[in-house]
């Protein structure tokens, strides 16, 4: 029968919370990550880095090592002398970079900068090696603060003063309402580094094959088709001679969106050698070297009216950028100052944010970037006024949320209804008992509080491409030059496809993280692969099924319009002639495929609101939450399940940042915070129960009508966890705010106010 039973009508793909088609592998160990790959003949790699977070290097003796039986290669700066540099986005404005370093030999700028790298034929007699070089570093005086860079002299003289990137967002006249207010209040914060974490550390597998001049790259990355001509560039050959995998990514999170200074020697060990070389972070060497988060010092003062009415907003981010930058390296400082003021109607604003070299590891996009910390400081901000207005923080943020607006698919506007989702959380919440509830909690002394946020994500703008064809044997493929990073991308997109094509997911074949068998694109960040990849992807199957429709018309002997689809084929509409899929494919002259590079007119910008309750035990000053509601706009969902699982992997990320996690420097510029026994990752008995919903207005946006979610929890839940302990704490009160609010933070909080 041309009808299969199981037939199940097209509209009922999408918004199907379907389990995801990567999980039966990875859950049997059958994931293929980057350290699961050993051609034969493969050499490892380790790095011998900078113990020094500033100096000269006065002595780099490798004839030791060199020696040892089961070394092949020792890899110093002249290995890699007059290769390329790594492009640095220029987003939002100017950025003066300071040089990208593969080896070094004459200075050392960051501990666990690479001085030298060692090859051999086993991990551990590479190993054995790094113990036999002599490396002597003079040391030099160092700039580990965002302060103490700005104030200290260049690093380089590329960088005059260690400004790297500045930018300045401003409307209206904000001096002149600030003069004018009824109420100023103020806010500090000592943003966290943040250490991006994903389950498999960065790695990198490169093979030279001499004959052909190409070189094979298999790297956990977000961005392949980057890494592609980013290494190509760097290396001196023509993008065609480079190929990129990104097998399983074990996540990315921002921290593999860029390639890395020992990418590169990886790569030139491999040309040199003419054997294929492995290299795997270890945990160590990732908290010390890979791009670390946030970090940033920020402040900002907020002008209001006796009625609360927002009349202007002042902020100023300061951001420690390391000592390279990776090549999202502005991000963070651009997105944190653009989107300010958040989901706020505030006419007159002055935002400010520098971004400065320093001698630590590279700061890079992570999860958020720049929205975490924008949200938090405006967050905290309104949470204050709230306090000196004596004024319900839920009613102020609604008294401010900017109107809803239509959105516009012409001028590329998104839109919003912020307050539809503060009524829902009010709702939700059953605010008004909850409050109440709270005081009488608090009037028994103890130490519990209620935190509110409200964010913006803009997410996806640019392009992405994509390619869907029906194949000999019946299939779809749908080829993304977006990617995989763990998160669902193979059932998402699958299900985009099949909806259009009106055929089960399970049909269609998804192809991606392969420069080779993709066509070009950007990659999975930046809350972009949903909203631009999955448009283009959508664009892309209504073209071919269109073709299919016009082939299989001349077969059925009816018009295009009138042929209909079923998993099992294509049928004229009074279903008397019929033709499979496979059949199609071998009998139409045409192949169905199109190819599309998809170009957003506008930035989708997903929202939503959160409210957390926290205690704070008073013997031990431990933080609990007690309840988190997390609502969102993400507009259309392709896939629930896969929605909520970025939103739970968000939170629980944010909640780290709020709690847990902060990479700490002494002042000679050691990391205090070398392995996860001092850099404390949030466990599944830190998570709350949460209680999620989803408004979904389609931004016009994009045709898929999506926004991003995938940063949505990370910059939502700091900001409300922070300000339920802060109220909390209540009468206590914390001058600067430094997160993590550990156990000891808050104990020491609460004995003050003791005091
Ligand atoms: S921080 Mo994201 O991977 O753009």
């Amino acid at each position: 029968s041309p009808v299969s039973a199981s037939h199940r009508p097209a509209d009922s793909v999408m918004g199907q919370p379907l389990r995801r088609r990567e999980d039966a592998a990875l859950l049997r160990g059958q994931g293929h990550f980057i350290d699961d790959h050993a051609p034969p003949g493969c050499l490892h790699l380790v790095f011998l880095r900078s113990p020094l977070a500033r100096g000269r290097i006065t002595g780099l003796d490798c004839a030791a090592a060199r020696a040892l039986p089961g070394v092949v290669a020792v890899l110093t700066a002249a290995d890699v002398r007059g290769l390329g540099r790594l492009p640095v986005n220029p987003i939002g404005g100017p950025v003066q970079p300071p040089p990208f370093p593969i080896l070094t030999d004459d200075s050392v700028q960051a501990l666990g900068q690479p001085v030298a790298a060692v090859v051999a034929e086993t991990f551990s007699a590479a190993l054995d090696a790094l113990e036999q070089i002599d490396l002597d570093i003079e040391p030099l005086p160092t700039l580990l603060t965002p302060t103490a860079a700005l104030a200290g002299d260049s690093l380089y003289p590329e960088v005059p003063g260690n400004l790297a990137v500045e930018r300045h967002y401003s409307r209206g006249d904000a001096r002149a309402a600030f003069d004018a207010a009824a109420v100023v209040v103020e806010a500090q914060i000592c943003h966290p580094r943040l250490a991006p974490s994903s389950l498999e550390p960065r790695a990198t597998l490169a093979q030279w094959d001499a004959t052909a001049a190409r070189l094979t790259l298999w790297s956990g990355t977000q961005t392949p088709h980057r890494l592609r001509s980013d290494m190509a560039a760097i290396l001196g050959l023509e993008p065609e001679q480079v190929q990129a995998i990104a097998p399983d990514v074990g996540g990315a999170f921002g921290l593999k969106a860029s390639l890395y200074p020992e990418d590169v020697v990886v790569a030139q060990a491999a040309r040199q050698l003419g054997r294929p070389v492995k290299w795997v972070a270890s945990r160590g060497e990732e908290l010390l070297s890979g791009t670390h988060g946030r970090g940033a010092e920020s402040r900002g003062t907020l002008a209001l009216d006796r009625e609360g009415r927002m009349l202007a907003l002042e902020a100023d981010f300061l951001f420690p950028l390391g000592y390279w930058m990776p090549f999202s390296g502005a991000v963070p400082a651009w997105n944190a100052a653009r989107i300010l003021p958040g989901p706020y109607a505030i006419t007159d604003y002055s935002v400010t944010s520098r971004a400065v070299i320093t001698n630590t590891a590279p700061l890079g996009i992570y999860r958020g970037a720049g929205r975490p910390e924008a949200a938090l400081l405006l967050e905290r901000l309104v949470e204050e006024a709230a306090d000196q207005l004596g004024m319900d923080p839920l009613e102020l943020r609604r008294r401010n949320l900017a109107p809803s607006q239509a959105g516009d698919a012409a001028s590329g506007r998104d839109s919003s209804d912020y307050q539809a989702l503060t009524t829902e959380l009010a709702a939700q919440s059953d605010y008004e008992t909850l409050r109440a509830e709270i005081g009488q909690r608090r009037n028994r002394g103890e130490k519990v509080g209620l935190g509110l946020s409200c964010y913006v994500e803009p997410s996806g703008q640019g392009w992405e491409s994509a390619r869907v064809s029906l194949l000999p044997d019946g299939c779809i493929q749908a080829a993304t030059g977006s990617s995989a990073q763990g998160q669902g991308r193979e059932t998402a997109f699958a299900q985009i496809v099949a909806q259009v094509f009106g055929v089960t997911p399970e049909q269609v074949e998804v192809l991606h993280g392969d420069t080779a068998r993709t066509p070009a694109g950007i990659g999975a960040l930046a809350s972009r692969s949903t909203p631009i990849g999955g448009s283009a992807l959508l664009l892309a199957a209504r073209n071919s099924r269109e073709q299919a429709g016009r082939q299989a018309a001349a077969l059925l002997d009816c018009e295009p319009e009138a042929v209909l689809t079923d998993e099992a084929g294509l049928h004229s509409s009074d279903r008397d002639a019929h033709v499979s899929w496979a059949e199609l494919a071998r009998k139409s002259n045409d192949a169905c495929e199109s190819e599309i590079v998809y170009e957003a007119a506008g930035e989708a910008w997903g929202f939503g609101a959160c409210l957390a309750v926290a205690t704070i035990d008073q013997e031990t000053g431990a933080a609990r939450i007690e309840r988190l509601i997390y609502l969102d706009d993400a507009g259309t969902l392709v896939n629930p399940l896969l929605a909520e699982g970025q939103i739970h992997g968000g939170i629980a990320q944010g909640l780290g940042e709020a709690l847990l996690e902060r990479l700490v420097y002494n002042e000679e510029g050691e990391l205090l915070t070398g392995s996860l026994m001092d850099y404390a990752l949030p466990r599944a008995d830190d998570m709350p129960a949460l209680q999620l919903g989803h408004h979904s207005t389609p931004s016009p946006c994009n045709p898929l009508g999506a926004r991003g979610l995938g940063e949505s929890g990370s910059i939502g839940a700091p900001p409300a966890i922070l300000n339920a302990l802060l109220d909390a704490l209540k009468p206590g009160k914390l001058p600067i705010l430094e997160p993590p609010l550990s156990s000891e933070t808050l104990w020491r909080a609460l004995r003050k106010e003791q005091e």
